[in-house]
């Protein structure tokens, strides 16, 4: 059976455990990571030598990096939909599953990091007002995708929306004045759309911690 290493609070173990579900695939999950620990032991060590969540065990099969994670989950078990078999279906998703690791989590760790896992007296306050603005002009350009579309590769629900997803969640939650900020609508039309699946809600629609 499908193993996931990972602490169910983490947004990139969140990703994988999302995507198997979407995918109907049985799965044990292990909490790893945060106060769990086990990141740096050798056994996980010698799956995942960068020492983070998720990993995944498919029957022998292991397999890091969250995102490489709901590709081979979703290509497995669901190709020709949440995996598009058009190239070019298919580069839509892509790119914005990249688009979330390479270009929407340095604000959003900025953000979450400072105001959800620094106790107040620590935070940097100046990153997080930098950061706040910053995070919101990068997510108006999905915002702006996602006016003549419903999901991001088009019209139908792929793997494409489940990191950017995950993170949107957060982005919506994080305590903060948005009233300086510009307004969001096709992305909070995106992520109602996205809270009607019980996989997210069960998953990602759980914590902020
Ligand atoms: N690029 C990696 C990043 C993984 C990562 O940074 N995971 C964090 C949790 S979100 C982690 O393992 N932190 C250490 C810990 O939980 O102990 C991925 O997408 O899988």
């Amino acid at each position: 059976m499908l193993k996931i290493h990972g602490r169910a609070n983490s947004i990139n173990v969140q990703k994988a455990l999302w995507a198997a579900d979407e995918c109907g695939i049985a799965y044990e999950q292990t909490n790893v990571g945060g106060p769990f620990g086990g990141n740096d032991q050798p056994w996980y060590r010698a799956m995942n030598p960068n020492g983070v969540v998720p990993t995944i065990d498919d029957d022998g099969y292991v397999l890091w990096e969250s995102n490489a994670i709901v590709r081979y989950l979703c290509a497995t078990h669901a190709a020709g939909t949440l995996w598009p078999t058009d190239p070019r279906a298919r580069g839509e998703a892509d790119r914005w599953m990249d688009w979330q690791a390479t270009t929407v989590m340095s604000g959003m760790t900025t953000l979450f990091w400072g105001l959800i896992r620094t106790a107040p007296e620590k935070r940097d306050i100046k990153a997080i007002d930098a950061a706040r603005p910053a995070t919101a002009a990068v997510w108006a350009r999905l915002d702006a995708h996602l006016a003549t579309r419903p999901y991001v590769a088009g019209e139908h629900f792929t793997m494409g929306d489940i990191p950017v997803g995950a993170v949107c969640y957060r982005w919506l939650n994080l305590p903060f004045r948005r009233d300086d900020l510009p307004a969001l609508p096709h992305l909070q039309a995106w992520y109602d759309r996205l809270a009607q699946r019980p996989a997210y809600r069960k998953h990602v629609m759980i914590t902020m911690t």
